[in-house]
């Protein structure tokens, strides 16, 4: 039986490689993991979504899965992995696997198969096409890799391409061939049999390719509208469903790159049986990006308007809220920016406006103590994407790399890698090793034990968030009301659930704003419930709102 537990749980994502080093080699790993399990029950999160943890070359950090039914060596054995699920599930934490289905690595012993001859029987698993033009020297299309380059790659052994649509190293796999449905059914049931709960859907947007996959012109992903949400996609993950999820009380939530809140609750819908839910990326990606030389400061009505309307959507479609995840830059520097010395009172008021929202909350590791970006040399960058652009850059345009470095400096991926920052020792507790990547100097003065012992720091202030959240039907279920939405400074909204009311302010400037109660509220007794500041109003009124001043009052209750 499916009991939808996600509609009132709070997920916490866990990059392995970051998180904690237990065996001082400087890579996160499973032990490191367990030794960590009664802080995440502090933290009091009701699940963990882990980034790949199976064998892989790691040319995109796990996301190039080699063996899917295997834990990868640096992290740990399949006995450290069932210690962990018991030890999460002991502490009544459910655990989502992050299914890679998308594509495989090149070093998949199907993708080994496939390419060795055209008629192997697993030469259909992936995308093979002739290439175009005299010799067949041309790629058979022109969609670039969202690495960047050509999405094909010649392979002189059949002297045909195959399709990539990240790394040369991450063939796509063909989900028109049943067989490859059928594998990954089961590949998501080996893992329910070993008592994971769910599954992050990576990529999942993109599996069904339009038949003769035609050339295209848009921009800056060239071929993008003819792979997300492709013309099989519907049907391919309402069979995932009956073959595999259907069958557990699962939770699953994919990664749906390319889709805008009017195509969700087609993906989304409780009557659909496909996904559960979906991360929509429209509300982070108006802010940096990679193809926008200059990033640019936060939109903030245009920010609210996006959430609104996910917010809108029906009460059958569960929304995700989140502003990090291991390819998003941290939230700080980009949501707020010039936060100065009120790094603590920022977190709480994006916190705040997030997750009273109705929707399943993620939390990304290290957010929960206001981790913040890092300084990077160009040699220091880890990640597949980032190099590439330093690597492109310098020999087709060198001119420019200053523009590339600043956005990396914004953007990357890599600023949400950097190991997790559990005390101030110089291998910040994540490592007695050399790390595999930069520790953020700032993690002398940012560390989960300076945030615990701080009667205001943000990890307990996100404690007190989650309990009170937990099981309150108001949060979980009513209405969401966007008020002042043109506003430029406030994020206001109330939720309500019969007679009862939630009023959520947020001040997102580092200057003071005048607040009036918005109409619905005028009149009624109210009571705080949460804030970022230690003395804010205990009653909700108009005001002045000090920087990042955020608060929830309880309307309809006396004090
Ligand atoms: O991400 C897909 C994806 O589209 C992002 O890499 C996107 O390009 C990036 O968010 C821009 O900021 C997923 C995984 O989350 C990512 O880590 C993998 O690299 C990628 O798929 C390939 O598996």
């Amino acid at each position: 039986m499916r009991t939808r537990w996600y509609k009132d749980a709070v997920v916490y994502q866990i990059y392995p490689r970051s998180f904690c080093d237990s065996d001082g080699d400087g890579i996160g790993d499973l032990r490191g993991i367990i030794s960590k399990l009664d802080y995440l029950q502090e933290l009091g999160v009701d699940a963990v979504w882990l980034s790949p943890i199976y064998a892989s070359p790691n040319e995109d950090n796990g996301y190039d899965i080699s063996d899917y039914r295997s834990i990868m060596p640096e992290f740990g054995t399949m006995d450290d992995f069932k210690e962990m699920v018991a030890g999460l599930h002991a502490r009544g934490i459910r655990l989502i696997m992050d299914l890679v289905a998308n594509h495989t690595s090149d070093e998949h012993e199907w993708f080994r198969q496939s390419r060795s001859s055209v008629d192997n029987p697993y030469r259909d698993y992936y995308i093979w096409r002739k290439g175009k033009g005299k010799n067949g020297k041309r790629p058979p299309n022109n969609w670039t890799s969202n690495f960047l380059g050509p999405a094909w790659e010649y392979d002189a052994q059949t002297q045909e391409y195959y399709l990539h649509l990240f790394a040369r190293k991450q063939p796509d796999l063909n989900w028109d061939n049943p067989k490859v449905r059928r594998e990954i059914a089961d590949i998501c049931n080996y893992w329910f049999e070993l008592g994971v709960d769910g599954f992050r859907c990576d990529v999942i947007t993109y599996v069904s390719k339009t038949p003769g996959l035609p050339d295209a012109c848009d921009v800056p992903l060239r071929g993008l509208k003819y792979y997300a949400i492709g013309p099989n996609y519907h049907a391919y993950m309402h069979e995932l469903y009956l073959n595999s999820w259907s069958k557990y009380d699962s939770m699953t939530v994919g990664e749906a790159a390319g889709v805008s809140c009017d195509d969700a609750p087609s993906c989304i819908d409780e009557t659909r049986e496909e996904l559960d839910s979906i991360f929509g990326f429209e509300h982070v990606n108006f802010c940096d990006r990679f193809c926008m030389v200059i990033p640019r400061k936060l939109n903030l009505p245009k920010f609210k308007r996006v959430l609104a309307r996910w917010q809108a959507m029906p009460k059958t479609c569960q929304p995700t809220l989140f502003l990090e995840n291991h390819d998003q830059s941290r939230s700080l520097p980009r949501f707020v920016g010039d936060y100065g010395a009120l790094r603590k009172e920022a977190a709480k008021s994006l916190a705040i406006s997030m997750m009273f929202q109705r929707g399943t909350p993620y939390i990304y590791q290290g957010q929960e103590i206001g981790m913040t970006n890092c300084a990077f040399g160009d040699d220091e960058y880890r990640d597949i994407m980032s190099i590439n652009a330093l690597k492109a850059v310098t020999k087709y345009a060198p001119l420019c790399k200053g523009i590339v470095r600043n956005v990396l400096a914004h953007a990357a991926r890599d600023h949400a890698r950097t190991p997790m920052q559990w005390n101030a020792s110089h291998g910040a507790g994540f490592t007695d090793g050399a790390p595999w990547m930069k520790i953020n100097p700032n993690h002398t003065e940012i560390h989960v034990e300076e945030s615990m012992r701080d009667p205001d720091g943000i990890f307990g202030f996100y404690r007190d968030l989650l309990r009170y959240r937990k099981g309150n039907d108001l949060v979980i279920e009513g209405d969401f009301v966007l008020e002042y939405p043109k506003d430029k400074r406030l994020f206001v909204y109330r939720r309500t659930l019969g007679a009862r009311q939630l009023l959520v302010i947020a001040n997102y400037t580092n200057r003071k704003v005048k607040f009036r109660l918005p109409a619905a509220c005028v009149d009624q007794p109210s009571a705080l419930v949460l804030s970022s500041y230690r003395d804010t109003a205990p009653t909700a009124g108009d005001c002045v709102l000090r920087p990042y001043e955020a608060a929830v009052y309880e309307i309809g209750k006396s004090t």
